[in-house]
């Protein structure tokens, strides 16, 4: 009822706002809502989620990429994919796994000694202190195959992957402690410890769960195995889990889904896994004090260390009061602490309810040693009911939560319901439900689970689509609903497909708290962060053999690769390092030998290292693979193999025609005069930056210092053209003048680069009628004949407002009617100049009214043009 009404104020007020604006844009927002048949509420939604060219949007979204083993980067609220990271799975465009630095990184990742080629990522966690996020490190379980990625959040690279010895899979991470000093990674399915064989008939003794405390260095991003450890769990299918905050920190949280200990066995006759998993009433939540079993975890006589891996056993954890269970509804999925970390909320997949336990009740329980049994391996039981501060009926499939900026408020997502339900969790109350379309998993809340939920919006993340995008074929994206949460009510407003694999989990940050860098220190490894061992400077480039081993020096600059050949033995192992000697914001270079399989992304600043094996005799051209500049296709060399052991016949020399001094001095003459012309378009650029001030906008000092880069290198070009002249090649001298006029168009392209971004910064604003005004010249055929700040084929408009008495009415006058005015002795003079007469185009008053605010607008930035 209560949202009905409120849903009808919307649209009413929807209404209002479409005509205000439709009034002021001449019908147009009208006339589009028609043709697309948009409703008013439509418009809202886009202008809540739309982002001008240019903009930026409040949060940083990182969501699992689930089955793509990689993460995935957009934006809130406009929902813009900016970025996959390449985490368990080899990535091409950023080279992951395709350059030995990187490839190092990927094989941290290997089980027993096997390559793993891909990971099921499902829970994103950002670093904290004080439980508030602190934008520095982000890390991701891959459930598959037991491992955790690190990525450094000042380039968006994964720098570390630690495998799990112990676990065989693990679903129940990544959670930060409050402080980042652990990471909680619990099993999901139990298995044995250890890497032997253990029927299925001994379950109950041979196989295990349990939480794994990862150390965390928070300085340097780092995981440390060896200061880590594992708590033995019985074999209860460990689920999600979640660190204690505030009041709660110290302790962690832990569900399961098989109590029962059922083992399945469809093939013997047994009713299925996912009939005997749910038969008990309630499974345990697990609560363990990490904080006591990491000190314990430091003396030998506490752990018993299977694969590398220091364990406490259940008895150790249980003597010294630091393994507790609770009773929870059966099959439960989440876990999550609140902002103050007093309640614990458990939402039962199979149960309707939300259960809300209360931390002060379990810590008294716990320091009364109020136990209400053990279970079969001699854990405490807390009593359920004593230890709940209230259950809540949500709907069909509650499965996981997100917290709100306001106190008590909270957000959980129903899974069979299809629905996100907003709810109440102090005063136990349902507040509001909204359909999303379809089958929610979990939910992303702005800082949601932090300390600090910032509220504003719900991301659903649904696991289908169904009819919601255009039939891409029977595997369908999975969809991310953005939903506003501002209100009384939610409301949804954008429809996001992903691409890549399921998501099942996202994190949200407040994007002011990121700060990547642009470039790295020349030089740098940047999967060590350190200087690389084959970093290589301008001059530095070389080639250097051992025996059957070719070292490649090499440098990449716009736009040539030094060096340019290299010519190896079949059979030579080749390493190549490469350095991107550019300090420009987004010039990166990529580089691959074709048919060699390798391939490598190169940031400014960094050096890769690449390696093969020439192993097949031919030639094989290798370039830059980012379009880096004019010049980019010219960004090439050859690597030749040839084979020791086969005799080659030269060619017959082919007798070309060679060009004679007269012809050769007039390509010359021509050249040099080429680089003069451009020489003074470049000139013109640099004094227009120089007259509009360019040294206050640090955007525009870093392209115009590149820029001046590489006009610098035309100097020593010039000196070796000129000698050239003088020994008398003048065909050498000719090459030489033309490496200049590269130089000068790498110059000239970003000095306008430079030039065009200066324009936008020093511009006054357009009024909203200017920029229609603007729109109206491009597209009523003024722009056929009259091209701002240049005489074409009629005169140029800048000024026409000072050219006239009574400017404004005389050109309204001209544009309305110019028919009335080819005898007036200026209209008569310029008719004859141009021998064209100015027609009419028919415009309403309102776009002749624009118009002449977009030549005020021209007339206020004349210099600009
Ligand atoms: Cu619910 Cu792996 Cu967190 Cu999927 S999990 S939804
Ligand atoms: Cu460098 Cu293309």
């Amino acid at each position: 009822m209560n949202k009905t009404f409120s849903k009808l104020s919307t649209l009413v007020l929807g209404t209002a706002l479409a005509t205000s604006f439709a009034t002021a844009g001449s019908g147009e927002l009208e006339k589009i809502m028609k043709k697309r048949g948009l409703s008013e509420n439509d418009i809202i939604r886009a202008a809540k989620t739309y982002l001008p060219t240019g903009g930026r949007d409040e949060f940083v979204v990182f969501s699992s990429g689930g089955q793509s083993g990689q993460m995935m980067v957009y934006s809130v609220p406009s929902m813009k994919i900016l970025k996959y990271i390449a985490v368990f799975t080899p990535e091409p465009w950023q080279g992951y796994g395709f350059d030995e630095d990187s490839l190092k990184v990927l094989r941290q990742g290997n089980i027993r000694g096997r390559e793993i080629n891909w990971g099921d990522t499902h829970h994103p966690a950002l670093s904290e202190v004080d439980g508030k996020y602190d934008g520095k490190w982000l890390v991701i379980n891959d459930k598959a195959n037991p491992r955790i990625g690190v990525i450094d959040l000042e380039d968006f690279e994964t720098k570390q992957i630690v495998v799990n010895p112990v676990f065989k899979s693990a679903h129940g991470g990544a959670f930060f402690t409050q402080n980042s000093d652990y990471i909680i990674e619990a099993c999901q399915y139990a298995a044995p410890f250890d890497n032997n064989y253990h029927p299925i008939e001994e379950y109950k003794e041979t196989y295990r769960g349990g939480v794994t405390m990862w150390k965390f260095d928070n300085k340097e991003g780092r995981i440390h195995p060896e200061k880590s450890f594992t708590l033995e769990l019985p074999p209860y299918m460990q689920d999600l889990s979640d660190a204690g905050k505030g009041a709660s920190d110290g302790w962690g949280f832990t569900n399961s889904f098989n109590t029962e200990m059922y083992t399945g066995g469809i093939e013997v006759g047994m009713p299925p896994f996912e009939a005997g998993c749910s038969r008990f009433d309630t499974d345990f939540l697990h609560v363990y004090n990490w904080e006591k079993l990491a000190k314990l975890a430091k003396d030998d006589k506490n752990v018993k260390v299977v694969n590398g891996m220091r364990i406490i056993p259940m008895s150790v954890a249980v003597a010294n009061n630091a393994l507790f269970l609770i009773p929870e509804p059966k099959s439960p999925h989440g876990v999550d602490v609140s902002p103050d970390g007093e309640y614990i909320v458990v939402c039962g997949k199979l149960d309707t309810h939300a259960s809300v336990y209360k931390w002060s009740k379990i810590k008294a329980l716990i320091d009364a040693k109020a136990y209400a049994g053990k279970d079969p391996y001699g854990i405490p039981i807390l009593d359920m009911k004593k230890s709940l501060h209230g259950q809540v009926e949500l709907g069909l499939g509650p499965l996981h939560n997100q917290f709100s900026n306001v106190k008590g408020e909270m957000y959980t997502s129903l899974y069979v319901d299809s629905q996100i339900v907003k709810w109440n969790y102090l005063e136990l109350k349902v507040l509001d439900k909204e359909n999303v379309h379809y089958n929610v998993g979990h939910l992303c809340g702005m800082e949601g689970k932090s300390a600090d939920p910032q509220g504003k919006y719900i991301i659903s993340l649904n696991k289908l689509a169904i009819d919601r995008f255009q039939n891409v074929g029977p595997l369908h994206p999975q969809n991310h609903q953005l939903i506003d949460i501002s209100g009384k009510t939610m409301d949804l407003l954008y429809d996001m497909p992903i691409p890549l694999g399921e998501p099942h989990q996202a994190v949200a940050i407040r994007a002011s708290k990121l700060h990547p860098h642009v470039r790295y220190k020349m030089g740098t490894n940047t999967k060590t962060g350190k200087p690389h061992i084959g970093k290589t400077l301008a001059g530095q480039e070389r080639i250097e053999r051992d025996g059957n081993k070719v070292a490649v020096y090499a440098t990449m600059v716009r736009s040539h690769i030094n060096p340019e050949r290299i010519t190896v033995n079949k059979g030579d192992i080749v390493t190549m390092y490469i350095t991107n000697l550019e300090r420009a914001e987004d010039e990166t270079h990529g580089f691959t030998v074709d048919n060699f399989d390798i391939h490598a992304s190169l940031e400014p600043g960094e050096t890769t290292e690449l390696k093969f094996t020439a192993d097949i005799e031919g030639v094989f051209p290798y370039y830059c693979t980012e379009f880096c500049s004019a010049l980019h296709l010219e960004m090439m060399g050859y690597l030749m193999v040839k084979d020791p052991n086969k005799k080659y016949t030269s060619a017959q020399k082919l007798k070309m025609k060679s060009m004679s001094p007269e012809e050769l001095k007039a390509e010359y003459d021509k050249t040099v005069a080429v680089n003069a012309a451009t020489d003074e378009v470049i000139q013109s650029v640099v004094k227009f930056l120089k007259d509009n001030g360019y040294e206050k906008h640090p955007v525009i000092v870093d392209l115009v210092t590149d820029a001046l880069d590489q006009y610098g290198q035309i100097k020593e070009q010039k000196a070796k053209s000129d000698e050239a002249v003088k020994a008398g090649d003048l065909e050498k001298a000719i090459l030489f003048e033309n490496m200049i006029w590269q130089y000068m168009v790498k110059t000239a392209d970003v000095g306008i680069r430079a030039k065009d971004a200066l324009v936008r910064l020093v511009a006054t604003k357009q009024s909203t009628s200017a920029q229609r005004g603007e729109k109206a010249f491009g597209e009523g055929g003024c722009s056929g004949c009259h091209v701002i700040g240049k005489v074409s084929s009629g005169p140029d408009l800048t000024g026409v407002l000072q050219r006239h008495e009574n400017a404004e009415k005389w050109v309204n006058n001209f544009i309305m009617n110019p028919e009335k005015m080819y005898k007036d002795p200026y209209v008569a003079g310029m008719i004859n100049y141009f021998n064209l007469k100015m027609p009419n185009q028919h415009m309403t008053q309102e776009e002749i009214t624009d118009i002449i605010e977009y030549f005020k607008w021209v007339e206020e930035n004349a210099n600009l043009f």
